[in-house]
Parts: C-alpha cells; sequence; structure tokens
C-alpha cells in the first residue's frame, strides 16, 4: 500500500506511535509518506520506502496566525496525486482530521480513504474545550474510519463524541527488537555511582503529567533509601519542577536529561518509573519502560488500568503522593523486583509488540479501503 501518514513532529506520543507505525509498515514493504510540518522527533533517519514532504505554510503579514490546516490539506492532496496514496491516515484529530477531510473533498470525484487515530488529549482535553468541540465531532464523523489506542479513549469518545461511531482499539505498541533492555554500566555509574535505586519519568512535562507529583513522591522515596531520578523530556511544566527539587532540596539527586531521541539506553538503567498523570489515554512512556524491563507506579486513571497490572506496577488515586511513595518503596525494596522486571518485560512483548498490532493496521487499512466511499 502507499500510505500517507501526518502527526504532530514534535515530543509527544502520537508523534512516536504515528513514526512508529511508518517505520513498521515500510519494513512490512508498504510505501510511507509522512505529511507534516517538519520531521517527526522519533523518526531520525527516513531509510527504504519512508518519504517526508514538508508543509509550507506561507506567512502574510494580514495573517494574525498562519493557516496551517489549509497548508497542510494542500500539500496532502498533492502528495496523494503525485504518488498515488491509497489512503491518509492521520494521527491526533484536531486538526489533521479536519484537513484530511478537506483533502478528501478536494480530490474527488477519487475517494481518498481518511483514518484518524484518536491519541487521548485530543478527546479528553482539548477537543472537549468549546472551541474544538463541534469541529473535533465532525472529523470523526467524516473520517471513514477511526482507531482509538484504548478501551477507555473509545468509549470516552462514544460518550461524548459521536455514540453511533464505529471506533476500532488499536492499542500503542514497541518493536521490541529495539525496545528492550540493554545494561550499560557507563550511564549506570553516570547517575547512580553509589548503587541507588533509579527512578524514571519520561513525558511533555505538560501540566497533565502532574510532574511536580513525581518530585514529590521521589522526594519521600529518597527520604528512605538511597535513590536517583531522571527526568526525560521537557515541556512548559519544566523550570517549576526544578524550582521545585531546589526548594526540596534535593538537586543532586534529580537530573533533567531533556528530550532523548532513543530512551532505550535510560529507560535500561532504571528500576522505577513514576506516572502520576491527571489523564492518560494509554501511556506509551509506561510502556516503554515496561519493554525495557521497568515496573510502573501511576495514577489510576484512563486507559493505564488496560496496561498496569499488579505483576507489573500499582496504581494510586491522582494526587495521592503517599500512597504513590509507598508503593514506589515496596516495589523497590520488597525484594521482588526481578520479578517485576520479568513481568513487565513478558506483558509489553506478549500484549503489545509491534509484530501483533501493525497487522491490526493493515487489516484496518484493507477494510476501509475496500468499504469505498460512504
Ligand atoms: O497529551 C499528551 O500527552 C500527548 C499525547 C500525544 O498525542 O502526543 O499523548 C497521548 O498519546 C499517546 C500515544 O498514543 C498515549 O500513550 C498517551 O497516553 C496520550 N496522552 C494522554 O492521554 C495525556
Amino acid at each position: 500500500m502507499n500510505i500517507g501518514i501526518t502527526c504532530y513532529p514534535t515530543y509527544g506520543g502520537s508523534g512516536v506511535v504515528a513514526s512508529e507505525l511508518g517505520r513498521c509498515l515500510a519494513q512490512r514493504g508498504h510505501t510511507v509518506h509522512f505529511i507534516s510540518s517538519s520531521l517527526p522527533n522519533r523518526l531520525m533517519e527516513l531509510g527504504e520506502r519512508i518519504f517526508f514532504h514538508e508543509v509550507d505554510a506561507m506567512d502574510y503579514p494580514l495573517f494574525e496566525y498562519v493557516p496551517y490546516d489549509l497548508a497542510l490539506a494542500t500539500k496532502m492532496v498533492e502528495v496523494a496525486q503525485l504518488k498515488q496514496l491509497d489512503l491518509l491516515h492521520v494521527h491526533y484529530a484536531i486538526p489533521h482530521s479536519i484537513s484530511g477531510y478537506l483533502a478528501r473533498e478536494m480530490m474527488r470525484p477519487r475517494h481518498l480513504p481518511l483514518i484518524t487515530t484518536l491519541h487521548g488529549t485530543d478527546i479528553t482535553l482539548v477537543g472537549r474545550d468549546h472551541s474544538y468541540l463541534p469541529i473535533t465531532q465532525f472529523g470523526i464523523r467524516q473520517s471513514d474510519g477511526v482507531t482509538a489506542i484504548s478501551r477507555f479513549l473509545r468509549e470516552a469518545t462514544l460518550k461524548e463524541f459521536c455514540a453511533s461511531c464505529d471506533i476500532r482499539v488499536i492499542p500503542n505498541f514497541i518493536d521490541p527488537e529495539r525496545v528492550r533492555r540493554f545494561f550499560s554500566q557507563e550511564i549506570h555509574q553516570r547517575f547512580a555511582p553509589n548503587g541507588e535505586k533509579v527512578l524514571v519519568h519520561l513525558s511533555n512535562f505538560r501540566p497533565v503529567k502532574r510532574v511536580h507529583d513525581v518530585i514529590r513522591v521521589f522526594n519521600l522515596v529518597q527520604k528512605e533509601i538511597p535513590a536517583v531520578l531522571i527526568m526525560i523530556g521537557d515541556g512548559v511544566e519544566r523550570s517549576n519542577a526544578q524550582y521545585l527539587v531546589r526548594e526540596l532540596g534535593i538537586s543532586p539527586k534529580v537530573f533533567f536529561v531533556g528530550m532523548l531521541g532513543m530512551v532505550e539506553s535510560y529507560l535500561s538503567i532504571c528500576d522505577l518509573m513514576l506516572l502520576p498523570s491527571q489523564t492518560e489515554s494509554f501511556g506509551l512512556a509506561a510502556l516503554e519502560a515496561m519493554a525495557c524491563g521497568v515496573p510502573v507506579v501511576a495514577t489510576n486513571v484512563g486507559g493505564l488500568p488496560e496496561l498496569v497490572t499488579p505483576e507489573t506496577g500499582e496504581l494510586f488515586p491522582v494526587g495521592d503522593c503517599e500512597g504513590m511513595a509507598k508503593g514506589a518503596l515496596i516495589i523497590l525494596t520488597g525484594g521482588k523486583l526481578e520479578q517485576f522486571r520479568a513481568a513487565c518485560r513478558e506483558r509489553a512483548v506478549k500484549n503489545y509488540s509491534s509484530d501483533n498490532i501493525i497487522p491490526m493496521y493493515e487489516d484496518y487499512y484493507r477494510e476501509v479501503i475496500d468499504r469505498g466511499a460512504r
């Protein structure tokens, strides 16, 4: 198949999933055309059968905001015609499903099937805002196929956006060959020279991730056992988090390493992931940690209960920092860390391997293409 993929190229789960999907599809013989404002972060290199088409959105003094959505729709049509795309697969409803819809309409009478994958905040946060709700609803209804990354997200979408919509659940995934534990003594030594337990948080540091809670939980943990915390990622909450770290006097134990292209080498030296999100439709960061044999302490929200089981970690109410700290200490010092590690890897590979999930996308693509125009 010739597949067009659009996603946010910045640091965020939807861009990671879209990039990995494109990479895996190309490995399986499909040709993938990324259409985006810049090369997605995690794509790094293009490789065989993967192409990138940059959206140029011209600015003009009259515009208060550059109409990127329109430039994107235009580029989608250009690529679809030039490369004979079989379908467009857009990630994150806002505004990509609308640009995809415009592209499809511009292509008529040829039908260019449009699939939208919902990732989370496009439904649970941004899409619910009255300024975007009707257009998000429209984008979902107009798509030829819609997928959601967890059962939770499917239910939330049916409840609040479109009760009669047909939404397929296709969960986040990892390539088990690439996302696996390869312990580097050198990296471990850099952060935990005295054998401290290594806790980790990985996110885009947006308010929804409750980065403050990560610091508070870690502060309680480090009072009980020798421990360090690695903070991977970047975003608006980073400076507030760094301020709190200084206030608590734990700066020497907390490392902000910024955005990383390859997270596996860091996750592989860690003992526990903290993910105290306000809402989390799936929790790709937790899955990546699990694939590297790292158990998870998180909040019992959204799709996290579908991913994190009692064998692979523990879930707590949002804001329950004491509970999360206690849970973390039990996992780290209860003598079962190796058991947790093995269960994490096993669950990640058995349930969320790209070998199982990519065919679900392929089947869905064929189904939507065969269905034709509605
Ligand atoms: O808002 C974000 O956290 C970013 C967002 C994205 O679309 O980049 O992440 C969402 O998509 C990920 C990949 O499908 C999911 O694993 C995350 O759980 C989800 N984030 C939230 O629901 C908060």
